[in-house]
């Protein structure tokens, strides 16, 4: 069976994270991960302390199993939802899109074990003095927001820049990915594209749909030049922002376009004002399943290529 420190530190089976995907990471969604195994996480996102509140007591009913919240730190309600998890002493809390410095001392004295997503050797390093459990390290292949370094390039700088046990995120979605995290040094994985396939997962079917029938070439980065780069399926609305964004539209015009732009795609399907938030390994994700069964498949498929590993030595 496939271990590692995290299990121990986070009190889960398996080292396998689920992202902390705005609108989509919902009390239900992390209980089922949870209960599987792994270690379930509700999103903030922009989302209000009260809806996260709600979310947490969903969690609550449905799992007695430890979970986690991820803030996506340009939340206007990021200072409400950080007190909120130190208040409800959340078993652990994902930061990501910014620097979490000023919420570590508040995390730590609550018991919270803060688990910081990082996009850089730098990040890691401070975070590591200021006291975090472990980190992720996410690389560009992942969906959403976005840092300049691939997975590949990113987990074993971040192994080699601090002590803690590390989490590799980006472009993983099955045991090959699970198995190649470990051999770059990580001591688990985050997935968030895989889980949108989860019978769990409260997306509208319009949007499970793109995710099932995605290729290899169907996400595309847009967002780069008013300094949030997010990566998403290349829908009209993708191609029509990027159109805009080199030809000379304003930073309002722009921020009205994503404004609302995920709640459009997760709740309403809406394919032309949508943003279809997705990793590059949609195009391996081809069925729904509930998420406990995601969880065993990953663990169990990267078993035979860890044991096999050692195959190409003399
Ligand atoms: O955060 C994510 N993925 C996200 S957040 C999001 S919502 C959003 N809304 C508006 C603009 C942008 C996003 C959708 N998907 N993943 C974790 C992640 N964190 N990826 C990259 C980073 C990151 C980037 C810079 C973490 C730290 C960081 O540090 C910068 C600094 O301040 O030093």
């Amino acid at each position: 069976m496939v271990k590692s420190v995290l299990c121990e530190m986070l009190g889960i089976r398996y080292p396998v994270l689920q992202g902390g995907m705005a609108w989509i990471a919902d009390g239900k969604l992390a209980a089922a991960v949870s209960n599987g195994g792994g270690l379930g996480i509700i999103a903030a996102g922009n989302a209000s302390a009260d809806y996260v509140r709600e979310q947490i007591r969903i969690a609550k009913s449905l799992t007695d199993k430890p979970f986690g919240v991820n803030v996506m730190l340009l939340s206007p309600f990021a200072d409400a939802v950080a007190q909120l998890i130190a208040d409800e002493q959340v078993s652990a809390v994902t930061t990501g899109a910014g620097n979490p410095t000023k919420y570590m001392e508040l995390w730590k004295n609550a018991g919270v074990k803060v688990i910081p997503v990082v996009a850089s050797t730098a990040m890691a390093k401070l975070m590591t003095r200021l006291g975090a459990s472990a980190v992720i390290a996410e690389g560009g292949e992942s969906g959403g927001h976005v840092g300049e370094l691939t997975t590949m390039v990113l987990v074993p700088l971040v192994c080699d820049a601090t002590p803690l046990p590390v989490i590799a995120a980006g472009g993983i979605a099955d045991g090959r990915g699970f198995a190649a995290a470990m051999m770059l040094g990580a001591c688990g994985v985050q997935m968030g594209t895989r889980f949108l396939s989860a019978e769990e997962c409260t997306i509208h079917p319009v949007y499970r749909e793109k995710i099932l029938k995605a290729d290899d070439l169907c996400t595309m980065v847009t967002g780069k030049r008013l300094g949030h780069p997010v990566r998403s399926l290349r829908t009209s609305f993708a191609r029509s922002y990027a159109r805009r964004e080199f030809g000379g539209a304003s930073d309002e015009e722009l921020d009205a376009m994503a404004t609302g732009s995920l709640r459009l795609a997760v709740q309403e399907g809406d394919a032309e004002r949508g943003c279809f938030l997705s990793g590059q390994i949609a195009a391996m994700v081809n069925r729904t399943q509930p998420a406990a069964e995601i969880i065993r498949d990953v663990v169990e498929g990267a078993e035979p290529i860890l044991r096999r590993a050692t195959a190409c030595l003399e």
